[in-house]
């Protein structure tokens, strides 16, 4: 069977661009997986995402859980912490929060997961993880203790996407924040993606149907969303798959 990593580097070479919904443990009850995922199952996502930057323990387990039920999409952590690795998830992004400068979540946490990874068959993707400013301070802002890039510094975020990819990382992801007012702006998805020969994922902010088409164009492989499925799944509707 084709890993995950290789199914995103084959749509891509097939010209097919990806969708991952993210949910939150925090923020999902249970008892709504089902009908969330419902929805999620006629939509045009192509990936699940699981993780917070503030979750606890326990929480994510059982939403993977749940979620498999329901689907035969990938199921993905993006975990905010170590105790939300769990081996009921089909793979995990192993971030590096390379945009900021402390150690901790360039490489202490990564320390940390190593003996829990060991335990697991999880799929590990090594992920350079960039925080770009967009005017309010982020979740992820607050909790690593780092300072985004300014959106304007165009250089240096094309740089540390560069150095990730010169590091081994296997993907690129550049995040606006979750609920960021607006999107990575499409000229700096634009610039990165001339500089990486790996997938570029983009997330934090995107709202509609066009701000995705717009992150796309510009060279986002695969588009992150979380608060606009939270706030209203009925955004589903408006992304409907095109039967085969
Ligand atoms: C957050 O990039 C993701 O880490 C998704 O952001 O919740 O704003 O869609 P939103």
């Amino acid at each position: 069977m084709m890993s995950i990593y290789q199914h995103i580097t084959t749509s891509i070479s097939e010209g097919k661009k990806l969708l991952a919904v993210l949910i939150d443990p925090d923020k999902m009850k249970l008892n709504n997986v089902s009908n969330f995922i419902s929805k999620m199952n006629t939509s045009i996502a192509t990936h699940v995402f699981v993780g917070g930057s503030e979750v606890n323990e326990g929480l994510t387990e059982a939403l993977v859980l749940e979620i498999k039920k329901h689907t035969n999409l990938p199921v993905i952590l993006f975990p905010g912490d170590v105790i939300q690795i769990t081996d009921k998830a089909d793979g995990i992004l192993f971030l590096s929060l390379i945009s900021g400068r402390n150690p901790d979540y360039l490489i202490g946490k990564q320390v940390e997961a190593v003996s829990k990874l060991a335990t697991t068959n999880l799929e590990i993707i090594p992920t350079g993880y960039l925080l770009i400013e967009n005017g309010k301070e982020t979740a992820v802002q607050r909790v690593s203790e780092t300072k985004p890039i300014q959106r304007k510094d165009i250089k240096t975020i094309k740089d540390t996407a560069k150095a990730g990819e010169l590091l081994g990382m296997k993907l690129i992801y550049l995040e606006a924040g979750s609920g960021a007012t607006h999107p990575i702006d499409p000229h700096i998805i634009s610039e990165v993606k001339q500089q990486l020969n790996i997938p570029l994922i983009v997330g934090g902010g995107i709202r509609s149907l066009s701000e995705i088409e717009l992150a796309y164009k510009a060279g986002a492989d695969l588009v992150v969303i979380g608060t606009a499925f939270e706030e209203d799944d009925t955004f589903f509707k408006a992304l409907q798959r095109v039967p085969n």
